[in-house]
Formats: structure tokens, C-alpha cells, sequence
């Protein structure tokens, strides 16, 4: 898939602040720093398009971009930033949450985690949220180019043990740098095998309202794809 535009839409601080539910949306999550601007940026191919720090906790709000005119990035912010983490079980912003568990035209997160760390608590507790509240999501590993790719696959095999017993099915898993730009290819890959499902989803509607089927015409139509999804 080539990006010919990718703009700057609104930062939101909440989910009611954010645009219309008209395209289609996918959402970076992760620990504070783990590069989930930078990706953004790598897969726009647009350095700058999100702002990146070394600072943990710098994305505060839910940032939008418009890629192609037709679907959206979203840059979360994330989570395990001593500010946020506090008591909350999940240790994430509630506006996080309810983005993630409310927002009708989210197709896909990816959610990240640094390929050059042993699994961390804080991430296998979130991708247990993510099971729990039935969201679909493919694993990332970031920043590649720092370890070895020993290094790189030892940790994602140590991570996919602990997180085995929540799925029936393993999610997908991608590695990616945005320094090298590894693994954008998949990436868009992944965007672009969502949007044909959703295109195919939306002609089905047509067709079976020409059936004379009854639509619940005032009720938006989930674009999440089912859980048979291939990743
Ligand atoms: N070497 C390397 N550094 C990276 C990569 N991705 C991000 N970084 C660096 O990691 C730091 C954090 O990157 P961000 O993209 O801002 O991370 P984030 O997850 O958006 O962080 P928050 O907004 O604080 O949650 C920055 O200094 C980036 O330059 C990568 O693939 N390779
Ligand atoms: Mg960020």
C-alpha cells in the first residue's frame, strides 16, 4: 500500500472529543516510550507527522491522522508512566480505555512491545486486558535495530509462553524498527487486508439490503472484523 497523504486530523482528549466514526481506524498502544509515535511516523513515511521524545509519557492525548483520505492512525497515549499508573488495575488513562473498548470504527491495534526486553509484567497484564475486553489487536515488537535478532526472538518466544493460556488462538506477531523501517511492509500489509474486509463487509450490506433484508439503518455498523480474522 503506498500513503500519498497522511495529515494531522485533532488531538482528543477524550473519546467523545474525537472526530466522526466515518473511516476506518487503527490505534497504537503500548508502554511509555516503546515508539509508538515513531511507527506512526514510519508507516505514514512522514518523519515528524506525530511528535516523538525520549521522554517517557510525552503523547498525552488520542492524536488522529488521516492517511489517503480514507482511513486513520491513531497514536495513543501510553501506559506504565509513573503519572498514570497509580491504582488503577488496568494502569492505563480512562480515556484510553474507553476508546479502546467504545470506539465503533476501530479496526486493529497494534499493540507494541520493545523487542529487547524479557516480558514485563506491565505488558502481559495489558495484553490480558485486551483479551478480556475482546479487542482486536496484533503484537508488535519495536526496535529492532537496538538488539540482536537472537535477542529479538528469544524474547518474543518468552512473551508468547506466558501469554498462551488467554487465547484460543495465538494473536499475530510483527517486529518492527522504525530507525531501518523492518517490518512496514507487513504492517501496511495488515492495514490493507483490514480495509479489503471491511469493503467486502459493507458490499454484503448493500446486497442484502437490495434483498429486501431489514437494516438497522439508524445503528452505525460495527467495522471491527470478527474474530476469524486471519491474524
Ligand atoms: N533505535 C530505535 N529507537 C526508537 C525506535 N522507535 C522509537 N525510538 C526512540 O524511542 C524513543 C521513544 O519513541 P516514541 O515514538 O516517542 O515513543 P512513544 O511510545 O510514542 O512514547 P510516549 O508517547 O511517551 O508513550 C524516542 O527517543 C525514539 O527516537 C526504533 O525503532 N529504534
Ligand atoms: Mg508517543
Amino acid at each position: 500500500m503506498e500513503i500519498s497523504s497522511a495529515i494531522f486530523d485533532c488531538s482528543a482528549p477524550d473519546l467523545d472529543s474525537c472526530p466522526d466514526e466515518s473511516l476506518p481506524e487503527f490505534a497504537f498502544i503500548g508502554r511509555s516510550n516503546v515508539g509508538k509515535s515513531s511507527l506512526l511516523n514510519m508507516l505514514a513515511g512522514k518523519e515528524g507527522l506525530a511528535r516523538t521524545s525520549p521522554t517517557p509519557g510525552f503523547t498525552k492525548l488520542i492524536n488522529i491522522f488521516t492517511m489517503n483520505k480514507t482511513w486513520r492512525l491513531v497514536d495513543l497515549p501510553g501506559y506504565g508512566f509513573a503519572e498514570g499508573a497509580k491504582k488503577d488495575s488496568s494502569r492505563f488513562n480512562h480515556a484510553v480505555s474507553q476508546y479502546l473498548k467504545q470506539r465503533t470504527n476501530l479496526c486493529l491495534v497494534f499493540a507494541l512491545i520493545d523487542s529487547g526486553l524479557e516480558p514485563q509484567d506491565i505488558d502481559l497484564e495489558f495484553v490480558e486486558w485486551l483479551a478480556r475486553n475482546a479487542v482486536p489487536f496484533v503484537l508488535v515488537f519495536t526496535k529492532t535495530d537496538k538488539v540482536t535478532s537472537a535477542v529479538v526472538q528469544a524474547n518474543i518466544a518468552a512473551f508468547t509462553v506466558r501469554i498462551r493460556e488467554w487465547f484460543e488462538q495465538l494473536p499475530a506477531i510483527f517486529t518492527c524498527s522504525a530507525t531501518t523501517e523492518q517490518g512496514r511492509h507487513e504492517l501496511l500489509g495488515v492495514v490493507d487486508e483490514s480495509m479489503t474486509a471491511i469493503q467486502a463487509e459493507q458490499a454484503l450490506v448493500v446486497s442484502e439490503g437490495l434483498a429486501g433484508h431489514v437494516q438497522k439503518a439508524q445503528e452505525p455498523r460495527k467495522r471491527r472484523p470478527d474474530r476469524s480474522r486471519p491474524w
